[in-house]
């Protein structure tokens, strides 16, 4: 039999993390993560950070390779077809910025440095399962190797995304779930090719686009596609046609087209499951919850619901206060309805939604006008795109 203070279900950025800030603490945990490495950092997410998670990232010792590598951004710019570019000027409105910088590469990050402080992740772990989450031994089983193996455990956090078993081990007659699904995906594309320099939103009548980076040689592009499309029915050539038609003309031909080294589409969903804690489970990331990327706000709630959840179990294994414990799932739960609602609203302004009629399109319009003439507008978007404060 394994034990540790905390068991952590999942080995993307929010249990990775969690691990690492925990260690920082002086709290054991070890981490259960159902795939390989190389299967987890094959994938490609997320690219922009609030200015609270490069804070947080630098404060926790790993925000050199992201100073090295990162892009900082003022904010991110909306071209809506036949209006002038549009900044949501971050830096202007809360002095603070975004940066540019893959998930990929933090969670690279986090596996050298959970490798180098000796944590405990144990990859390719199947057929995971939580025991006794209500009571005060709770325990985890899963099968490595081919060997059945059981983990005892304080605490459980549930950091396994929205496919995962943590989220399903809380009894349905606890769970409140709330969701919105969107009748398109973005169709994105990882280009070896110089990005543009900025952070780049497209509203056009043909559909969504989106300019974006991650380094100064590797670009990252997306189009608005129908639930259902093919990725064989974009080819290369296709794709770039498509999303230089949705740009002006004058960024349109800054694209540079480059070798496409991947090519794949995400739906999009707005998901909530509450209460994101239950008995000595604690849910965090996609496992609770998941935004449609239109605010790059995904990997950032991840962190922020980490933040909230090492501190609460920091005050409880090395005070016995349960304070931050009690308040996690109210507190976390504020946070994320908030980018919810950004991002579901920058999705109904920034996308064409299929079904809608002339009159929605005024409203969409007209929504936009007045953000452009609007410094009180401008602000209350700046502060919630470069990511509200975490409570104390
Ligand atoms: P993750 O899903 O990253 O990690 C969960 C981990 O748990 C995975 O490694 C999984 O293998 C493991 N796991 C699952 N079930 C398990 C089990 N039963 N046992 C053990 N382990 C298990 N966000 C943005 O801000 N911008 C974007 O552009 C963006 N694009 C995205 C595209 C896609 C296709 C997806 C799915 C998400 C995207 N996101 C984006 C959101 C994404 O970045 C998430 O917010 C981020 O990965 C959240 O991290 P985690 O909560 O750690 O969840
Ligand atoms: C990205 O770089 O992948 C990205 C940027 C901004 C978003 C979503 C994704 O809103």
């Amino acid at each position: 039999m394994l034990r540790t203070q905390v068991a952590i279900i999942g080995g993307g950025p929010a249990g990775l993390l969690l691990s690492h800030m925990l260690h920082l603490a002086g709290i054991d945990s070890i981490v259960l993560e159902r795939q390989s490495r190389d299967h987890v950092l094959q994938r490609i997410r997320a690219g922009v950070l609030e200015s609270g998670t490069i804070k947080l990232l630098r404060d926790v010792g790993l925000g050199e390779r992201m100073d090295r590598e990162g892009h900082v951004h003022d904010g991110a710019w909306i071209a809506w077809e036949d209006r002038p570019l549009f900044l949501i000027d971050t830096r202007k409105f809360t002095g603070r910025q975004m940066m540019a910088f893959g998930q990929t590469a933090i969670t690279e990050e986090l596996y050298r440095i959970r490798t180098r402080n000796g944590g405990q992740v144990i990859d390719e772990a199947k057929n995971v399962e939580l025991h006794d989450i209500a009571g005060d031994k709770p325990y985890v089983t899963f099968a490595h190797n081919g060997v059945e193996q059981r983990l005892d455990c304080g605490i459980i956090a549930g950091c396994d995304g929205f496919h995962g078993v943590s989220r399903r081990s809380i009894p349905a007659s606890v769970q409140r779930t709330f969701e919105r699904t969107y009748a398109f995906g973005w169709l994105g594309v990882m280009s070896e090719a110089a990005p543009l320099n900025e952070i780049m939103y497209a509203h056009h009548s043909r559909g969504f686009a989106l300019a974006s980076q991650r380094s100064p040689t590797l670009s990252r592009y997306y189009i608005q596609c129908d639930l259902g499309t093919d990725v064989a029915e974009w080819p290369d050539e296709k794709f770039w046609n498509e999303l230089k038609r949705r740009f002006p003309q004058d960024v349109a031909d800054r694209i540079v087209e480059g070798p496409v080294i991947e090519k794949s589409i995400a739906p999009l969903r707005s998901f909530v499951s509450e209460p994101m804690r239950h008995g000595r489970l604690f849910l965090a990331g996609d496992a609770a919850h998941i935004v449609p990327p239109t605010g790059a706000k995904g990997l950032n709630l991840a962190v922020s619901d980490v933040f909230f959840l090492h501190r609460a179990l920091e005050a409880w294994f090395k005070r016995g206060e349960s304070r931050y414990l009690d308040l996690y799932s109210d507190m976390a739960l504020r946070r994320v309805w908030s980018a919810e609602r950004i991002s579901w609203h920058l999705t109904q302004l920034l996308h064409v939604f299929p079904d809608e009629d002339p009159f929605g399109r005024r409203m969409h319009l007209n929504e936009f006008d007045y953000l452009r003439s609007s410094n009180a507008a401008q602000a209350a978007l700046a502060e919630q795109y470069v990511g509200l404060p975490f409570e104390d």
